[in-house]
């Protein structure tokens, strides 16, 4: 299924005047903080966020999965998923592929198909975490750090068959996320564990085309519930420095500890040019994959705040790699991902409107009410005409949530795909 410009565009107009009267009141509201609305309209524009390729179907817990109907069964048709969400929103223009689960059959017709929707490829994910189907070694007891050479080995060269596959779609990242660790204490030597890992993303990094990125992403337990050889981004900055300047740590929101200062990890990877990537998601206790901004908004309003301070401030750190990484365990996947890209574009937004000169002299002045104040009202300030106006100038939806159900978009997949078409992936 496709959605036409025209569709959306016809759709828009009943829309339209009472947008004009809200979008009026917040351009003029900003303005009289002396705030250019049009500017913030075209950074929110310009923001675009990756889907992976495993989050278009219903995810699931270890207690069981429920299907949602007419899910994507092939890379194909999960990118025909991302087209219908960028048409709507002109957020979703990208994908990142999870090797191997979404490995392209024929490339020539998967970058058309992209092609097709304006989507390009993102950062290309690695995944030995678990064991496929025709592997020879299993990595039951660890991949890039595992005790036995002919194990590292082989999770070093899916590696780098990944980036290869990647380097033929045109992405320019690879991220390793690695699920090892110990479950019980004294089963594994961390310091050797630690030392083959090192050794094995050196390897890895190696390899890449010079004009390719690694980012390491942290992770604290799970599916090891003892330890987890990358826990922290101390950890994974420390392993980017040794691997070279093109190794970046990479933030997912849900790899914490429960009450961590994300905005602060996040402020000291960009002073020191090293935070590469960022996975959304929300959480109330662990890595719950819930919607972003679904839990937590102020605290994902603060991490952007750091964030947009950052992207002016350190010039020594690249763009960010943004993409969703969450589980659509019980909502439609679609609906699900278009409220993400709401809630980010809203925390983004709002950061923006973060008056930082006047912010800095209350700091100087330890006028710590005034600090709080200028970010509180950044925060409480209704972006969401912004957004709408960002969607309209780029000919997707005002409101895309309610184009998505009226024109009835899941039954039309279910009766193309049936109710029983099972996405690949968690
Ligand atoms: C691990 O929890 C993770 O966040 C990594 O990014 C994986 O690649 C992704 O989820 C999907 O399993
Ligand atoms: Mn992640």
């Amino acid at each position: 299924m496709k959605i036409e410009k025209q569709q959306i565009a016809s759709l828009n107009k009943s829309k339209k005047a009472e947008h004009t009267v809200q979008l009026d009141f917040a351009l003029n509201q900003l303005n009289s903080k002396g705030i250019d609305g049009h500017a913030i309209i075209q950074k929110i524009k310009d923001f675009q966020v990756a889907i992976p390729s495993w989050a278009l179907g219903a995810g699931g817990t270890r207690f069981g999965r429920f299907s949602y109907g007419g899910e994507p069964s092939n890379l194909h048709e999960k990118l025909d998923d991302i087209g219908i969400l960028h048409a709507l929103t002109n957020t979703a223009g990208s994908v990142s592929l999870h090797i191997p689960w979404d490995t392209p059959e024929d490339y020539d017709a998967t970058k058309q198909i992209a092609a097709s929707h304006n989507i390009t490829f993102d950062a290309v994910n690695s995944n030995t975490f678990q064991d496929q189907k025709d592997a020879k070694l299993s990595y039951k007891f660890g991949s890039l750090s595992n005790s036995e050479d002919a194990i590292r080995n082989q999770a070093i060269q899916h590696n780098i068959e990944v980036a290869k596959i990647g380097e033929k779609l045109g992405s320019k990242s690879l991220t390793v996320w690695l699920a090892d660790g110990a479950t019980f204490p004294g089963q594994s030597n961390f310091q050797k564990a630690l030392q083959n890992t090192e050794n094995s993303l050196k390897e890895i990094y190696k390899e890449l085309p010079l004009d390719w990125r690694m980012f390491i992403e942290y992770k604290p337990y799970e599916p090891n519930f003892y330890s987890t050889v990358i826990q922290d981004w101390g950890t994974s900055l420390m392993l980017a420095n040794s691997c070279g300047d093109r190794a970046f740590c990479l933030v997912d929101l849900g790899h914490h500890l429960p009450n961590t200062n994300i905005e602060q990890i996040v402020a000291t990877l960009m002073l020191k040019g090293k935070l590469g990537g960022f996975h959304f998601n929300d959480s109330k206790y662990g890595d719950d994959d819930l919607t972003v901004g679904a839990i937590k908004p102020y605290a994902l309003f603060l991490i952007f705040n750091e964030l947009v301070y950052g992207m002016a401030n350190n010039a020594n750190n690249p763009d960010l790699a943004w993409m969703i990484d969450a589980s659509h365990n019980i909502k439609d996947p679609l609906e699900d991902l278009i409220q993400s890209l709401e809630a980010i574009l809203i925390a983004y937004a709002q950061a923006l409107l973060v008056d930082q000169d006047t912010l800095r002299a209350a700091q100087q002045d330890h006028d710590v009410v005034k600090c709080q104040e200028i970010l509180q009202d950044a925060y409480r300030t209704d972006v969401r005409p912004l957004l709408k106006e960002s969607r309209l100038q780029a000919d997707a939806a005002i409101d895309p949530l309610a184009v998505y159900r009226d024109l009835n978009v899941r039954e039309n997949l279910i009766n193309k795909r049936g109710n029983d078409s099972i996405a690949s992936g968690l």
